[in-house]
Parts: structure tokens; sequence; C-alpha cells
């Protein structure tokens, strides 16, 4: 497939409500759409780099640069006939697994609707739905917490997170617990603790937790190992897996019991894929993470969770959750069951309103070769 044209949008959309975690807040979520033109087709990949550089180095302007600078001119005018082929392009950048992540996503949807195919089959999707979770950010209080989780489960989210840090854990999930002792809860502190804080996490062992998410460093596989070995909850990992080798060696250190997979944190959907086989090699489950995507990034992630090894909820709820009005059609819904539909038709499977991408578009920028 021959790469003709690239285009870049920086698009801005508000989020329904804010989003608070251990670390940063998020009102206005902006993103990269890229969208690739080849052999009459037109495929979209979504760039989850944020706004500055909070849960991981990269950033919307980092992002844009790398792609426009040094991502596009690797790719564009060749013709490149596999994710592979377009990764082993791209390799001599080093770093900026977002970037190249968004672009190796518009590819993939390319490549399968060149095969005509949905892009879950592609990748060797094997479930037509996927456990849907949702993600509820830092409260102003418990109270307001008990009444938004209320809310979700009325919604039909069969599987809550909640965020944690020093100042909001131990007390807000036991009173949590208390109201909702049967509920399938898990805790992700993106970060927000040290193994100074040994004694104060094992306190989490009381809440029959899923999972604790990433307690400790962004980058750390050492002490997460030390912990687990303390903990009874099982440690899920997120910021800490940035490639498939880095995986490897968490399960190999004992860091994790569980990885969360986010295709741009590890550098797109085939590095998602491999962290993935190895998980299932080694009987380790794997959940979909998500970053407040719209529609095009969330139909990726989708895909990606119906590969076989993906047993956990994943945090891809409904479009509702995020979007007065996302920018693809049909919005994607949660089910009586507490799942969302993988679609079906050919690529990404939805349709992308252009008129709404218009709208929501800051910048734009198309290289041709
Ligand atoms: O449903 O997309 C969602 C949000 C899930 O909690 C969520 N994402 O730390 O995993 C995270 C967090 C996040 C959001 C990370 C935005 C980075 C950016």
């Amino acid at each position: 497939m021959k790469l003709e044209a690239i285009e870049l949008r920086h698009l801005e959309m508000e989020l329904v409500e804010p989003f608070e975690t251990s670390g940063w807040r998020e009102t206005i979520r902006p993103c990269i759409i890229v969208t690739i033109h080849s052999d009459g087709l037109t495929g979209y990949g979504e760039c989850v780099a944020g706004a500055g550089p909070w849960y991981s180095y990269e950033t919307i302007q980092t992002a844009w640069h790398v792609l426009e600078d040094f991502c596009i001119p690797a790719v564009l005018g060749h013709d490149i006939s596999s994710a592979e082929e377009l990764q082993a392009k791209l390799k001599p950048i080093r770093g900026h697994p977002m970037a190249k992540a968004a672009l190796e996503a518009a590819f993939w949807d390319v490549l399968a609707q060149a095969k005509n195919i949905s892009l879950a089959k592609l990748l060797g999707g094997t479930k037509d739905r996927i456990e849907s979770g949702i993600s509820i950010g830092i409260q102003k209080d418990i109270p307001t917490l008990l009444s938004v989780i209320e809310q979700r489960c009325a919604q039909g989210y069969k599987r809550i997170k909640l965020k944690v840090k020093p100042g909001w854990d131990i007390t807000v999930l036991r009173a949590v617990r208390q109201r909702f002792p049967t509920l399938d809860l898990m805790a992700d502190a993106n970060a927000a603790y040290t193994i100074a804080d040994l004694e104060h996490l094992k306190q989490f062992d009381e809440f029959g937790l899923m999972m604790l998410e990433q307690p400790l460093e962004y980058d750390d596989l050492i002490d997460h190992a030390r912990l687990q070995r303390e903990l009874k909850t099982p440690i899920c990992l997120d910021e800490s897996i940035k490639t498939p080798d880095d995986a490897r060696k968490a399960l190999d250190l004992g860091a994790c019991k569980i990885i969360n997979i986010k295709p741009g944190r590890v550098g797109g959907l085939l590095n998602a894929k491999r962290i993935h086989d190895l998980c299932l090699s080694r009987g380790v489950p794997v959940w979909c993470g998500g970053m407040l995507e719209t529609g095009i990034g969330r139909a990726a992630n989708v895909a990606l969770a119906s590969l076989p090894n993906f047993t956990l909820p994943n945090d891809i709820s409904a479009s509702a959750r995020y979007w007065r009005e996302d920018i693809i059609e049909p919005p994607f819904v949660l089910e009586p069951d507490g799942t969302i539909r993988v679609p079906t038709g050919s690529g990404l499977g939805v349709r992308v309103v252009m008129e709404r991408l218009e709208r929501a578009t800051r910048r734009r920028a198309t290289t041709r070769c």
C-alpha cells in the first residue's frame, strides 16, 4: 500500500465532566488525529498524548513535531504492506510511542479496509463484545463519590476503577466497600506512592480489590516486585510497561500479576498484540486501558480488546461517558450486560463525521508525496 498523503489534525474536545487523577486534571481533552490516504482508502488513528507531560513525557506538541518531522517523512510515498514493515521504518526514531502508535493505527485501519475485514478480525480478535468498565476520577468528597458510583452501576457498569492518591485512599475505599460490599472494584494510583509507603499500601489488602494499578514510580519495576511480594492484592502495571520487553522483564521479576495494555503507551497495536501474546503464554490476564479517546481511538481499543486474553474488564466506556457528541457514528453504547459491541464493518467499523471533526480541529497539516 503506497502511503500517498498523511494529514495531522490537532483536536480539542470538551469532556462531559472533568477527569482528575493523582497527578493532573482534564476538562478539555486534546488529541491528534492522523489520516492516511492510500489506494483510494482513508485510515484514521488517534494520538493519545496529553496537553502536558503528566502521564508520560509526550505531549501534543512533541507528538506533532515527531510525526511531522520524523515519522511521516520515514513512511510517506513508500509501499508498505504490513505493520511490521511500518514499525521497522520508524525504528530509528527512539521513544515517542504515542506518536508512532497513531500513525500505525491509521495504517492498520487502511490495511483492514484493503482486506475488507474489520480491524478486530485483522488483529486476531475472537469476541463480538468486550467487557466495559469505568474509571472514576477523584471527587470533591466521599458522599459525592458514592453517588457517582451508584449512578454508574445503575447505567450498567460492572467494574469500577477508583483513582487514589495519598489522602484519598484508605478512608475512601473503606466507605465504598461498606456501601458496595460485592462490587468489582479496583484502584489506580498513577504512580502516587513510593516503596517507603509499603506499610500504608498493605492496608489496600483489606478491600478485596481486583487489582491495584501502578502504585509506584512510572518507570519502576524493581520496587513493584518488592511490593508485590508483600501484597495479596494483584498489582497491575500501566505506566511502567512501555515495550514488549518491559512486559517480559516485569513478569520475570514478579513486578505485577496483570498488565494494562494501551496501544499508545506501548508504541502501537502491533506491540500491544505482542504483549497480549506474551501474557497469554505466561497465564497472565490483560485488559485495555483508556486515555479519554474519541470514537476513533476507542474503536481501535475495542478491536484490540476483542483478543482472547483480554479477560478483565477494560477502561473502555460508552461514548456518552466522555462526549456530548462523539466524532464518529454510531457512538459506542453500553449494552445491558455491561459490554460494548465490537464493530464488524471494514476497518475501524465506525464512520467519522467530517463536520464534527472539522469543528473540533484547532490545527491541520497535510503532507503529500
Ligand atoms: O475511560 O478512557 C478512560 C479513562 C481511563 O483512568 C483512565 N485513564 O491513568 O489510565 C489512566 C487514565 C488516563 C487518562 C491516563 C488520560 C492518561 C490520560
